[in-house]
């Protein structure tokens, strides 16, 4: 593959683990209407039932020695029970991990004993998940948490509180309590998982457009590369380094007319372009009308919503060493008037804008960094 200038150093080893995304096996999850009679939208979703242990039991116990008459009650409290606890971890890009175990239980608190022992808290459970996972309650609709930054932990339900002990409740007046209290019980709820990615720069465009040879040209991702339509089949991101500057960059399979409603496999995959910064939008040379290419993309990510149609977009024809310069020149020109702005002039085998491109998304990416910054 062409490495461009040498201004791409190799992106962040631990960041491209995640170039190596398993999404497939989710699909047969995909379109089905869910209970809502909804289609869902999202490839990577997952139903998850957690509960937070119970508390342990008090105890009731009355102090015995040789000797000592009337010794007292003497039952230790019950340990709080486990909590349920969510980590957003680096090096995961699926949800596959929660199609195979789908229940997560905290331990239940160690029972409170003779001689005032309090019991043990029972142990957490934790559900480690990739970074952009947004947990949801069971309509899956409110957001209970959106895991954004690694190492980011949420308790997502809190462990039963233990139960008193006899001693607890000994008094004056009552100086020998034979009861004590049982443990609370732990949070069930049934939780839903979705994945996000978080990229900076987000490609899109038709089928065979370029956008994953794109990513393979200026990062280290090396994604399926070939000449028919929907070679990629989920997402790919890589990191780009431009004049030593990292961003992310993600490659997601092409979109064609229709495909908000389901047609072809793009739209699955536009929940993860949501949260990019920039996109960039590949329009092919090869395409003979530029305009109605630009223009089908344009509507499906309208069509679509989640705020893709309102994010700054790049436009720029790609694969132009096919061309000889006077149809580039018509090509170019039909394609401003459809967007409206000149389109950035690329390929992928000459690096021909190579590096306009990526230092045009960088600064987007960088004023809308700024701009977070400041508010
Ligand atoms: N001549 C030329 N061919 C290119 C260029 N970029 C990509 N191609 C070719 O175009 C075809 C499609 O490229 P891909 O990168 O797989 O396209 P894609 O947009 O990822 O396509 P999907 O994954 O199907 O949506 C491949 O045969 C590439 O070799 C370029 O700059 N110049
Ligand atoms: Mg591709």
């Amino acid at each position: 593959m062409t490495s461009v200038g040498t201004a791409y150093i190799d992106g962040g080893g631990e960041r491209d683990q995640r170039n190596s995304a398993v999404f497939a096996a989710f699909c047969s999850n995909v379109n089905k209407p869910n209970r809502n009679g909804e289609t869902m939208k999202f490839l990577d979703e997952a139903k998850v039932y957690i509960r937070s242990g119970d508390g342990g039991a008090g105890a009731v116990s009355f102090h015995r020695e040789k000797f000592i008459e009337f010794g007292g009650p003497d039952g230790g409290d019950g340990g709080r029970g486990g909590d349920v606890w969510v980590e957003a971890v680096n090096g995961l890009n699926t949800l596959i991990d929660f199609r195979y175990q789908q229940h997560f239980k905290g331990k239940t608190g160690v029972h409170g004993m003779g001689r005032n022992r309090t019991g043990a808290k029972g142990a957490d459970v934790t559900l480690k998940v990739p970074v952009g996972t947004q947990i949801f309650e069971e309509d899956n609709e409110t957001l209970i948490v959106d895991m954004i930054a690694e190492g980011q932990r949420y308790r997502l339900a809190a462990g039963g509180n233990g139960g008193f002990g006899n001693a607890h409740f000994k008094s004056s007046t009552n100086q020998a309590p034979n009861w004590a209290n049982p443990g609370l019980e732990g949070e069930e709820k049934t939780i839903w998982l979705r994945l996000k990615l978080i990229a900076d720069a987000g490609l899109v465009g038709l089928p065979n457009a370029g956008k994953s040879t794109f990513l393979a040209a200026c990062t280290r991702a090396r994604p399926k590369i070939a000449n028919y339509p929907f070679t990629t089949l989920h997402p790919n991101l890589g990191v780009a380094t431009i004049d030593g500057q990292e961003f992310i960059i993600a490659d997601i399979p092409g979109l064609i007319e229709g495909a908000h409603e389901g047609v072809g496999i793009g739209d699955r995959f536009l929940g993860h372009v949501e949260r990019t910064r920039v996109l960039l939008h590949l329009v092919s040379a090869q395409e003979e009308d530029v305009a109605k290419a630009y223009k089908t993309v344009k509507h499906e990510l309208e069509a679509y919503g989640g705020g893709l149609e309102d994010k700054p977009q790049i436009v720029a024809l790609s694969q132009t060493d096919v061309l000889d310069e006077d149809e580039l020149k018509a090509k170019s020109k039909a394609l401003a008037k459809a967007c409206g702005a000149q389109p950035l002039l690329i390929s992928a085998v000459t690096n021909r804008g190579m590096i306009e491109a990526l230092r045009a998304l960088r600064d987007v990416i960088a004023a809308a960094k700024a701009g977070e910054e400041q508010a």
